[in-house]
């Protein structure tokens, strides 16, 4: 299956650009840990980033909760992600009609798709989300350096998704002329897609398993990779609210890349 795989035979078959070198660079820094930065000051999140950095593949911002948003914002982030060698994905979970997509991802305060190398979306409107996505892309941005994460399954309890659901996304993930911009899929558990080649991002990560008082779910570092299939593992307020950042921080990446290990090692 694919969670025996590495990272570095699975950047082989990934479809996605983006995703390859996603996956080269998470088996060459040794990091499968992503940072959800929900901060609503700017320069909160780029302390952040600048902290975490090192310890971290992706770097995961909703740019909509950002109280100070402004272009030097976004140059300041894409200058940390350059140093540290971390991807940006703002997580928009797109989920209207094509046309519409394509401009909430291309145009309006945050043109999301001039700086965000990754982006999510729901699956519920069917494969147009994807090429609407798609279409916001030419020129300087290049379908080549972006691409989607598909949620097909959430962390929150109660949710609505069920197995077709689920069944249908891994479609969409996989099937069509698209799945070149479908660098992986977000859920909670290894039978969401079987492609080796897709990376599954799983949030509701924490050391302490639990919720919170809002329907989060948690599961530890070593459940989501071991159990659950998780390639890369996103955690927010298990850092965010940590008294030592940097060293929570790299904890949590210790913890689940030695969970990936033993996994591949098996
Ligand atoms: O670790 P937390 O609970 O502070 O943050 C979890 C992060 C948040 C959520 O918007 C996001 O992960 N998330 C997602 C994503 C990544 O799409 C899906 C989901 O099912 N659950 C979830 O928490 O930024």
């Amino acid at each position: 299956s694919r969670t025996k795989l590495t990272y570095e035979s699975r950047a082989n078959l990934a479809k996605s650009p983006v995703a390859k070198r996603l996956f080269n660079l998470m088996a060459t820094k040794q990091t499968n840990l992503c940072l959800a930065a929900d901060l609503s000051e700017a320069d909160a999140i780029l302390d952040m980033a600048d902290k975490c950095g090192p310890y971290i593949c992706l770097l995961k911002t909703h740019v909509d909760i950002v109280s100070d948003f402004s272009e030097s914002f976004i140059v300041n982030l894409q200058a940390l992600a350059t140093r540290h060698n971390f991807l940006l994905m703002e997580d928009r979970k797109f989920a209207d009609i094509g046309n519409t997509v394509s401009l909430q991802y291309g145009q309006g305060l945050y043109k999301i798709a001039n700086w965000a190398d990754l982006v999510t979306a729901h699956t519920l409107p069917g494969r147009s989300i994807v090429q609407g996505l798609k279409a916001a892309l030419g020129g300087a941005n290049s379908a080549k350096e972006r691409g989607v994460f598909l949620l097909a399954e959430m962390s929150a309890s109660g949710n609505l998704i069920d197995e077709k659901y689920k069944e249908n996304s891994n479609k969409i993930a996989t099937e069509g002329g698209d799945v070149d911009f479908v660098a992986g899929v977000v859920c909670q558990s290894a039978d969401c897609f079987a492609f080796p080649g897709l990376i599954q991002l799983t949030p509701g990560v924490k050391i302490d398993e639990g919720v919170d008082k809002l329907g989060q779910q948690y599961q530890t570092p070593e459940h989501v990779v071991k159990e659950r299939g998780a390639d890369i593992g996103v955690v927010g307020r298990g850092i965010l609210q940590a008294s030592n950042v940097e060293k929570t921080a790299a904890s949590y990446r210790d913890r689940l890349w030695a969970a990936y290990q033993e996994r591949v090692a098996k």
